[in-house]
């Protein structure tokens, strides 16, 4: 099996993964640093149940809504070996898709042979639209459940894996890291030592497509303030050209800037926004006749909790809101 290194060239590993459907980047992270996050990670797993099936294994843990939980994948997310790649085969506005860390535990079977762009009902073959990371922070072996790839499956149309399919592993030391696009057959091997073997997906999906987790509803705002802007895209907070994922009309960070929910102003700035002055006055007599209404009905409609009782507290300030509605008289009155 072909072995790339961290200096590989982008094009390099898109003419890897083109060729084979995966490729093996060794020294991504250094042992130590491998080893850092390894130990990060024990204590969520400790509060991480086993899964409910056999695909998520029921000797194995699966940490979920990872970028909630810790730090320690947001550089590994926008590293700039894979932002080249995804820019490469997914285009513009790619997002993160399935964020698991998956900690296969002894005794653990072998998952069933699966593609990652299953999920979406695109018959084969197609573009692709799924490029996922497979961070190995213990190293990967035959024994311990190193994950199992179908070499050249992603040029697949109707052929199926069965028993009989042949498999290669992807066996590579802590640091190193597996990149297959969306089509290609794989799954998680058995672990028939004593001890977990940890991995962290990063998965992708073009800016088109539904992720599989929804980030907007599992990382809170303040949380994902803080990011780095290019991870707050990848977890959402962009639009796909021209304007898929908008909010209220206007590109999602600005819901990241604002607050937790757009002020009053911005709320009804965004309701003026286009009228003629007839029908903003319109507008201002309908909204003097029920102010705290109109807050309300947005509310009913929203389904972040802090920006529902943002909006249920708007509702409550008549004063605030009798204001703005004279200053937007102004503005109305002027044009
Ligand atoms: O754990 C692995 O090696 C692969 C897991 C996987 O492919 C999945 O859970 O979708």
């Amino acid at each position: 099996m072909n072995r790339l290194t961290a200096d590989a060239s982008v094009e390099d590993v898109v003419a890897e993964t083109e060729r084979e459907g995966f490729a093996i980047i060794e020294g991504m992270l250094s042992a130590q640093e491998a080893a850092a996050i390894r130990t990060e990670v024990t204590e969520i797993l400790e509060a991480t149940p086993t899964g409910r099936n056999d695909f998520e294994g029921f000797s194995t843990r699966r940490i979920y809504n990872v970028f909630a939980k810790t730090r320690s994948f947001d550089r590994l997310a926008t590293h700039p070996l894979i932002l080249g790649l995804l820019d490469s085969i997914l285009g513009p506005s790619y997002q993160l898709s399935a964020p698991t860390g998956i900690e296969i535990g002894p005794g653990e079977t072998a998952q069933n042979l699966h593609t990652d762009d299953g999920v979406y009902p695109l018959p084969r073959p197609h573009d692709e639209v799924v490029v996922n990371t497979m961070w190995a922070l213990d190293d990967f072996t035959e024994a311990n459940g190193a994950t199992r790839v179908v070499r050249g499956s992603h040029r697949w149309v109707d052929e199926r894996p069965d028993d009989s399919t042949p498999v290669l592993l992807a066996e590579m030391p802590a640091g190193s890291m597996l990149v297959f696009r969306g089509s290609l057959y794989h799954g998680g091997g058995a672990n028939q030592t004593e001890r977990p073997r940890f991995g962290m997906i990063l998965e992708y999906v073009a800016g088109w497509l539904r992720p599989q987790e929804n980030h907007l509803l599992g990382v809170p705002r303040e949380v994902v303030r803080e990011l780095p802007k290019r991870l707050q895209e990848l977890l959402g907070y962009n639009i796909h050209p021209p304007f898929l994922g908008y909010v209220d009309g206007r590109h999602p960070r600005r819901a990241l800037e604002g607050g937790a929910a757009p002020t009053p102003q911005e709320t009804l700035a965004t309701l003026f926004e286009g009228k003629t002055a007839d029908e903003q006055k319109a507008l201002l007599a309908q909204l003097e006749r029920g102010g705290a209404a109109v807050y309300r009905a947005l509310a009913a409609n929203e389904s972040d909790p802090a920006a529902r009782d943002a909006l249920l507290a708007a509702a409550g300030r008549e004063d605030e809101n009798a204001e703005v509605l004279e200053a937007m008289r102004g503005e109305a009155d002027v044009q």
